[in-house]
């Protein structure tokens, strides 16, 4: 008795072998349910603009039936579509105020437990062009007197409670041809006007060379802060050429 019991201890064994050696039939079990999501578009933009993202995405070669974008966590609707194992889907997001914005798209295999994929991008919207009160010294300019050591002063002055002791000097260029000078540079308020002004300096005979002669003569100063944030402002001065 003994000794079958061992023989039969020993076939059971084996027949647990020959079961564990022996895969099922493969439909029976699926991989996981994987996907790879690239996101692509601009996420760096100004209020009021659009950017539209794309999602481009592929699965281990099961069918997604549903997506949706997501801002911050909250969905902007689930799509349904005919399965597929590869797409991709597009989303224009308008943001209507300043900030930095989780932006996530997702998708979903049909079955399985583990049965969803997302990729999320972070969306930074920055003011856009900001206006500022520039007001450019001198208001007549004689382009036929040579520069000399003289230069073209101007004076900035923001609004919307920024500050000109965030404008990054090195960032201001007058007419987008003319780099305001690192030093000198001072704070002050010139026109007494209780807003804070920041004054620098342009290179006069690069000033000159570049302005045409005329009563009202248009100078765009810009420039940026050190947010990033982008301002500009004009001033009109008289260019004489006697
Ligand atoms: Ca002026
Ligand atoms: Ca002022």
């Amino acid at each position: 008795m003994k000794s079958r019991n061992r023989i039969k201890s020993l076939m059971l064994i084996l027949a647990v072998a020959l079961a564990m050696a022996i895969p099922g039939p493969a439909s029976a079990v699926q991989p996981p349910f994987s996907a790879t999501i690239i996101i692509t578009g601009d996420t760096t933009i100004y209020l009021g603009d659009t950017t539209t993202l794309t999602a481009n995405w592929s699965t281990n070669a099961q069918d997604v039936t549903r997506y949706e974008w997501q801002v911050d966590g909250a969905t902007q609707g689930v799509v349904s579509i005919t399965g597929a194992s590869a797409g991709s889907s597009t989303f224009d997001f308008t943001p209507t105020a300043v900030g930095d914005y989780e932006i996530t798209f997702r998708i979903w295999h049909h079955v399985q437990t583990q049965r969803d994929a997302s990729e999320s991008v972070i969306v930074e919207v920055t003011e856009g062009v900001i206006t500022a009160d520039v007001d450019i010294k001198p208001d007549t300019l004689n382009i036929g007197s040579q520069g000399g050591e003289n230069s073209v002063t101007c004076y900035i002055e923001l609004h919307q409670g920024y500050d000109v002791a965030d404008i990054d000097v090195s960032s201001i260029w007058l007419n987008s041809q003319v780099q305001a000078q690192s030093s000198p540079t001072a704070i002050g308020d010139y026109d007494g006007d209780g807003v804070p002004d920041l004054m620098v300096k342009f290179d006069r005979q690069a000033v000159e060379d570049i302005l045409v002669v005329g009563d009202e003569v248009e100078i765009t100063v810009t420039g940026a802060l050190t947010d990033g944030t982008l301002f500009a402002g004009s001033d009109l001065i008289t260019v004489i050429d006697p």
